[in-house]
């Protein structure tokens, strides 16, 4: 990927000439006047806010309750691991927000404790905190917080230790015992560019195996046209369902295979990953009205069980450009960004063939910000710069609570309805996504870098000199 530090109207210019935007896109694109650097200050204000709101009432605990200022745990279910702190560091970073992230700091080395007897789900500990750690560790070169990632991910190991190397759901912090072998592609194949990272720093290559290990196990039970379905039993390696979709439950595994191939060169992760995407672009496409959907279709007969799309989904326009598909991507992208464009913010549900909401709430999602981002920093559009623009001024309109940013219980309704939760992804994903797309920081690799999915930065933060 080269870099582009081209003036706006150049950037309009070079899309217009490629063809790249569509002629309602381009009269907009022409039109925007929009301040990208102030509104990327805007962003680190809005998050120095949430910081010092979290600070103030939730110190320490996993989630803030931004209505109420309250807090709940994850994923443990009674006990505390400071789960939005850990999610936040790298964020804090980027946005040279450095005393409040030396504070976060300080805590991690002082109060992290993970030898806690209770249950967590390995998938979400592993992207959430052995990712925030390595991200903060990359971030500051802090050598405790490394030891500290790799505390964490020896604590889910013995999730691993199955027939087929596809890991059970859940593990015991403590004990290391282990349940609920019914599983999905996500959770089995979302480890390897975390797990190759602990490996590549600590010398030790038992993660980057049992991750490349589970990965190879799911891709190796793909139907005859090359598609996985929803559920599969890791003690035996049979399949419990047959939905193939690239939503919830699946996504993050086609995610990590490229992933495997853009950070750690992996030439088996890009094979698997040009096989799985060939299989779902020749199946599961679905053209109606002009758009691009992906309905979830039988994972052997590719026959259409559902058109409800998933959220979840909106990510893997981003996903799809990243590979080389970028007009495919682009072209779903669009189809979420209509839906944006209809209701504000996304519903966790949509039935592309009725044009309804099929789930009205919205988890405070980060997916469409990450497509957006993803497709820009490739092609650099004005385009993708305006669907985040939309995405985080719909946020603060919408989101923004006494306390902090919250999830919408209905975003059908006017004023949109609020609930009283701010998922710690919030502080990893999207206002990294935002802040990325609009400031140009100098303390980013623009060219040259890695966002996991879950928003942490593995490759390409730039530390400024020392004077
Ligand atoms: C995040 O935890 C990750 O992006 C994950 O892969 C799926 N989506 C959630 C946020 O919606």
């Amino acid at each position: 990927m080269t870099t582009f530090p081209l003036k706006r109207r150049t950037l309009l210019a070079g899309a217009i000439a490629l063809g790249a935007l569509p002629a309602r896109t381009l009269a907009a694109a022409s039109a925007d006047t929009t301040d990208w650097h102030a509104l990327g200050d805007d962003v680190r204000e809005q998050m120095r806010w949430a910081w010092s709101q979290y600070r103030e009432r939730a110190w320490g605990l996993d989630q803030i309750r931004p209505v109420s200022g309250g807090a709940e745990s994850f994923p443990l279910k009674t006990h505390h691991l400071g789960l939005t702190l850990i999610e936040a560091m790298d964020t804090l970073w980027v946005m040279g927000l450095d005393a409040e992230f030396a504070d976060a700091l300080e805590w991690t080395k002082t109060r992290l404790d993970f030898a806690i007897d209770g249950e967590v789900s390995v998938f979400e500990t592993s992207i959430r905190i052995v990712g925030g750690l390595l991200s903060a560790h990359h971030a500051c070169g802090d050598p405790s917080l490394l030891a500290q990632a790799r505390d964490m991910a020896d604590r889910l190991l013995p999730a691993f230790a199955t027939p087929t190397g596809m890991p059970h759901r859940f593990v015991n912090l403590k004990t290391g015992a282990t349940r609920d072998p019914a599983t999905n592609p996500a959770e089995v194949g979302t480890f390897l560019p975390e797990w190759g990272t602990l490996s590549r720093l600590t010398g030790d290559p038992r993660y980057h195996d049992v991750a490349k290990r589970a990965v190879t196990a799911m891709f190796d039970r793909r139907s005859k046209i090359d598609l996985l379905a929803d559920t599969i039993d890791a003690d035996t390696g049979r399949w419990l369902g047959r939905r193939a979709s690239v939503g919830s439950g699946a996504d993050s595994y086609y995610e990590y295979l490229w992933d495997g191939w853009q950070l750690l060169g992996d030439a088996d992760c890009k094979r698997m990953y040009d096989v799985c995407t060939r299989g779902i672009l020749a199946h599961q496409q679905d053209r109606r009205d002009g758009r691009l959907w992906f309905p979830d279709i039988d994972f052997e007969t590719a026959k259409i069980v559902s058109t409800d799309q998933d959220e979840l989904a909106s990510f893997y326009g981003g996903l799809l450009a990243q590979g080389g598909a970028a007009e495919t991507g682009a072209a779903y992208t669009r189809a979420w960004a209509s839906v944006q464009d209809r209701f504000g913010i996304l519903p966790e549900g949509y039935d592309y063939a009725t044009a309804q909401p099929t789930m009205v709430t919205n988890a405070l999602r980060p997916e469409l910000a990450d497509a957006a981002f993803n497709l820009w920093l490739l092609d650099r559009s004005p385009e993708w710069r305006a669907v985040g623009r939309d995405h985080f001024l719909a946020m603060k309109r919408w989101n923004r609570a006494r306390y902090g940013y919250t999830a919408i219980a209905d975003v059908t309704q006017r004023p949109m309805l609020q609930s009283d939760h701010c998922p710690a992804y919030w502080w990893s994903e999207q206002m990294k996504y935002y802040y990325l797309l609009f400031s140009d920081t100098p303390r980013f690799n623009y060219a040259d870098n890695y966002l996991s999915t879950e928003g942490n930065v593995l490759r390409g933060l730039i530390r400024p000199a020392r004077h």
